[in-house]
């Protein structure tokens, strides 16, 4: 009875985790030439009649950005949703799986992709001009063996996910205002929606934005790009949630000693690692992970809150749509 009783104990115990053995996650990856327009409306959307003063010159500039691919054949590129903007897809997994992210560089210089945060060796850290993984030559391939250990994962004061940078480092400095950007996400183990989606299930819609200053010029005012996701003056578009949902914003920035960047979000407050605010500080390479109950309808700013910022378009807005109304039937006849 005893022995039952134990067996009984592991099956029950172990039950969890086995429903979730490490996962294998497999991305395709390239490095391409783009265009990048820091404006595609043409126009100044925060204030219309207003144009966008020196930094609506030039809007369109020669960049590289991470494409994901369906698989191997790299012919179906992934659409992202529009509020992405420039970043590179976002790669999700769970604590104990591993990423196999396979990149192809298509561009005409080389680049690399290195992680923050996860678990890797030398010849996969995408850096330091060591390893196999350090500096991928345009035309050549490398697959990226990643993986979301304990460490990778949320820690004990942190939400159910989290968010890390990914970047090329080859060329430091100059491959991120390149464009060659993009995060990771990982979910605390036993917190997946399922093995197949590896997205917290204690949320219902995730939201990612860098605040970055793109030196597009060096240096001179108007190259200075004061972009969220690659956009200025409200050109960031589709942030639309529905009233009720719970929304986890995965706050990042990178860039110089210009990109001291606050966040703030007009309309509703988030959840900060168990402090209130509406303003998120973040420095060069920040990565923070916050949550909000969208719960006040309407259109509202979401914004840099640095002054300078703000005057040079670092703006956009976003939207809490009304939850929809259950429809009531019209009445009936009365019953005599
Ligand atoms: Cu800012």
């Amino acid at each position: 009875m005893k022995s039952l009783l134990r067996v009984v104990l592991v099956i029950l115990v172990a039950a969890p985790f086995a429903a979730h053995a490490g996962q294998v996650r497999e991305y395709w990856v390239a490095a391409e030439s783009v265009t990048w327009d820091y404006a595609p409306s043409g126009k100044n959307l925060l204030h219309p009649g207003s144009d966008m003063g020196v930094w609506g010159k030039r809007l369109s500039y020669p960049k590289y950005r991470y494409i994901r691919y369906t698989d191997a054949t790299y012919r179906t590129p992934i659409p992202q949703p529009e509020w992405m903007g420039i970043l590179g897809p976002e790669l999700l997994g769970e604590v104990g799986d591993t990423l196999k992210v396979h990149f192809r560089n298509r561009a005409d210089r080389p680049f690399s992709m290195h992680p923050h945060g996860l678990r890797y060796d030398e010849d996969n850290d995408g850096a330091d001009h060591r390893g196999a993984g350090a500096m991928i030559a345009p035309g050549k391939s490398y697959t990226y063996t990643w993986t979301l250990d304990e460490g990778a994962g949320p820690g004990p004061s942190d939400p159910s996910s989290i968010v890390w940078l990914y970047h090329s480092h080859v060329d430091h400095v100059a491959d991120i205002y390149q464009g060659l950007i993009g995060t990771i996400v990982v979910t605390r183990k036993g917190m997946a929606i399922s093995s197949a989606d590896p997205r917290p299930r204690d949320v219902d819609r995730n939201f990612t934005t860098l605040f970055m200053v793109f030196d597009e010029e060096d240096g001179a005012e108007g190259g200075l790009k004061h972009a969220m996701n690659g956009y200025i003056f409200g050109n960031l578009r589709g942030l639309e949630a529905v009233e009720g949902e719970r929304v986890r914003w995965h706050l990042v920035a990178l860039g110089s000693e210009v990109d001291l960047h606050t966040a703030h979000w007009h309309g509703e407050t988030v959840l900060d690692h168990g402090r209130r605010t509406d303003v998120i500080e973040l420095l060069p390479a920040s990565m923070v992970s916050v949550d909000m109950v969208a719960d006040n309808p309407g259109t509202w700013l979401y914004h840099c809150h640095v002054g300078d910022h703000m005057t040079a378009g670092m703006m956009t807005r976003w939207t809490v749509k009304p939850r929809p109304q259950p429809t009531v039937a019209p009445p009936g006849p009365q019953p005599n």
